[in-house]
């Protein structure tokens, strides 16, 4: 039979390629499952289809309403690119997206993103923990937090000529927390280069956070002694902590993260528990092991 190239979407090769290694009762290693997603008691693991991924998005640059990114960033150019690590360093360093390329080969991680709107998605990701970025510059004895900020370009990103959030778009993460193995630096997802509306060239995914701590188009990142002001912070201090863990237990001020609805399965489906951290507990749960997370939301 021929099969034509355009059937050949790319979540169709995954599905195959896991039931593939699933038939041979193998675990390839480039289809690396976070342990958390494993152990998770998640009603549904199955991967989020493409279509989905790339057309319900946040990326407020680009618009505020679920399909505007995809429409609105088709003509982004993110060719060429750099990152800039500075702040707390002994040395700051520019990197291109070539040198990235070539320094930190990517490789797949299936992460589920969860946003606090109550939502969520299983994503193959393809990154690189950021710890490997980080671990170029050498952070003064000072250096506490870390600080990343997206791409200031009001020109190409209409969202930007309105004051909707503090532009550039701003995130923070704790030293430790950016150092974490399961946080990563994401250049591609569904084994293709990662799409414009998902953040192209290359965006943060911090998995046991709401994903509005995942920022997209990074273009700096800073060792900062204080604890850094995220966009959604000063937006709304009252529902945008600095912390923002996936849990449960915590309401946003004005809905329930009890549970959340599964994109992708249909508005009839029930919506699932949200776990703890988002199922990465067993990994993630030491770094907060003495701090109330009723008040470090
Ligand atoms: N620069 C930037 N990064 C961003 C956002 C944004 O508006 N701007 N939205 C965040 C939110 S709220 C979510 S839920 C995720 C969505 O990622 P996705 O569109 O790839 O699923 O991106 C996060 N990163
Ligand atoms: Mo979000």
């Amino acid at each position: 039979m021929k099969i034509l190239s355009s059937e050949i979407t790319p979540e169709k090769i995954y599905k195959n390629r896991r039931k593939f290694i699933k038939q041979l009762g193998l675990t390839s290693s480039v289809f690396y499952l976070a342990p958390g997603l494993l152990n998770s008691t998640h009603a549904s693991n199955n991967l989020t289809d493409y279509n989905y991924v790339t057309s319900y998005n946040n990326y407020y640059e680009f618009g505020t309403g679920k399909s505007d990114p995809a429409q609105y960033s088709k003509d982004f150019i993110s060719n060429p690119w750099s990152i800039t690590i500075d702040g707390e360093v002994e040395k700051k360093i520019i990197l291109s997206m070539d040198d990235i390329k070539k320094l930190f080969p990517s490789e797949e991680r299936i992460y589920r993103l969860r946003c606090v709107e109550g939502w969520s998605m299983v994503i193959p990701w393809m990154g690189f923990s950021l710890n490997k970025l980080l671990k170029k510059v050498n952070p003064t004895s000072k250096a506490k937090y870390v600080k990343f900020e997206s791409v200031l370009d009001p020109e190409q990103m209409r969202g930007q000529r309105y004051p909707i959030l503090d532009w550039p778009y701003k995130e923070g993460l704790r030293i430790d927390e950016a150092m974490h193995p399961l946080t990563i630096m994401v250049t591609g997802l569904y084994g293709k280069e990662l799409p414009n509306q998902n953040g192209s060239p290359i965006r943060l995914m911090v998995p046991w956070k709401y994903g509005f701590k995942s920022a997209k188009a990074i273009v700096k990142i800073s060792f900062v002694e204080k604890m850094p002001t995220s966009s959604w912070m000063k937006a709304s201090p009252r529902e945008y902590g600095f912390y923002s863990n996936v849990n449960p237990n915590v309401d946003h001020p004005r809905w329930s993260q009890a549970t959340e609805r599964v994109i992708g399965e249909g508005i009839m489906s029930p919506r699932i528990p949200t776990l703890m951290f988002n199922g990465y507990e067993e990994e993630v749960a030491h770094l907060y092991k003495d701090m109330d997370l009723k008040k470090y939301y």
